[in-house]
């Protein structure tokens, strides 16, 4: 079936030609924007023995094939990060050694833990950024052309910080990262912030993007997801929503347009969600009620898009829409 919010087809999606990303038709009877792969999840909770949860982790093509960084939580509960390589995007394997570091500042090459990772490809190479704790959560920030070697920068912000999100180009001569300003535990409030950078290193010129609140089902706080798609209207951000239940937090996630050149100003903002937890491996988990997407693949001239979203704290699963038919229905639906 195809979705009501089909738009006119004048969209345009900055970006390669990607055919082979992973993809499934939307099925006949769902006219939902985004929808399921059939075969989630696609990455199991233990794709090697000592991982205890595969979830919120970042898809980037590489060398025609699939690579990403993968949030593994070990069987000790310490939160690292591992490569992980795929021919399709669906099977992955997932280097059972974690990823190791190496260049950065001795202070700040002392692994403390790493988690909800994102990868993204600018000018040369590939940009690492994860939740890194150094006496508590900030964003740490690495590059690799390989996948096998790992330079560490320093980390961009001062504790607490997470959901750092880089853009996939430099805007009037600057790196811009969204983040989102946190505590040391678990946050009970928190909207998109984005910052600018002339090196990677150096950071400032903070603005405000988005705030908590807009509607119930991100009414505790919000945080960017995978990293925003450049389109001839705007950047569109893919972003996770909080709220705050009887039973604890129940995160969903939704899409809004930013502007080209001042991403700090937001064209639309959704009122409802495009995905919430409603599958039994996105209720049931390490931490149940959870939708995180971290990664998104697009394939520039058809606007296909497939994204990666962790499930449950526990397992990662892949959905699909259209860039513009997810522009139309925030149109129709934003507040
Ligand atoms: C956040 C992070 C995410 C996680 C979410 C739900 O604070 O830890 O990795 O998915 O909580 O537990």
């Amino acid at each position: 079936m195809s979705s009501p919010f089909l738009a006119p087809s004048k969209v345009k999606v900055v970006g390669d030609a990607l055919p082979n990303i992973p993809w499934q038709d939307r099925s006949a009877d769902d006219s939902s924007v985004v929808w399921r792969y059939s075969n989630n999840p696609v990455i199991p909770r233990n794709p090697f023995p000592e991982s205890n949860s595969a979830f919120n982790s970042a898809v980037v093509t590489f060398k025609g094939k699939f690579a990403g960084v993968f949030r593994c939580d070990h069987t000790d509960r310490n939160q690292e990060l591992h490569v992980g390589f795929s021919d399709d995007g669906l099977k992955w394997k997932i280097n059972p050694e974690k990823i190791k570091f190496i260049g950065a500042d001795a202070d700040i090459a002392k692994w403390s833990y790493g988690y909800d990772p994102r990868v993204v490809w600018i000018e040369d190479r590939y940009y690492v950024t994860w939740c890194n704790g150094y006496y508590g959560p900030t964003i740490g920030i690495a590059w690799t052309k390989d996948f096998e070697t790992f330079h560490q920068l320093e980390n961009a912000f001062l504790i607490f910080n997470r959901n750092g999100v880089l853009f996939p180009r430099k805007i009037n001569g600057r790196y811009l990262m969204l983040s989102r300003p946190s505590d040391n535990g678990h946050t009970p409030f928190g909207d998109i912030f984005v910052s600018a950078s002339p090196d990677l290193t150096f950071w400032g010129q903070h603005r405000h993007v988005l705030a908590r609140g807009l509607t119930g089902w991100q009414s505790l706080k919000i945080g960017a997801g995978p990293i925003p798609i450049e389109t001839s209207e705007g950047w569109l951000m893919f972003y996770h929503g909080v709220l705050q239940s009887c039973n604890g937090y129940v995160y969903s996630w939704s899409a809004a347009l930013l502007d080209l050149e001042k991403p700090w100003k937001v064209i639309a903002a959704p009122r409802p969600y495009l995905m919430s937890p409603q599958t039994p491996y996105e209720c049931m988990g390490d931490v149940a009620n959870v939708t995180f997407p971290c990664a998104a693949l697009v394939d520039a001239p058809t606007g296909r898009c497939a994204i990666y979203y962790g499930c449950a704290d526990t397992v990662t699963s892949l959905a699909f829409c259209r860039v513009d038919e997810v522009l139309a229905w925030l149109k129709q639906n934003k507040v």
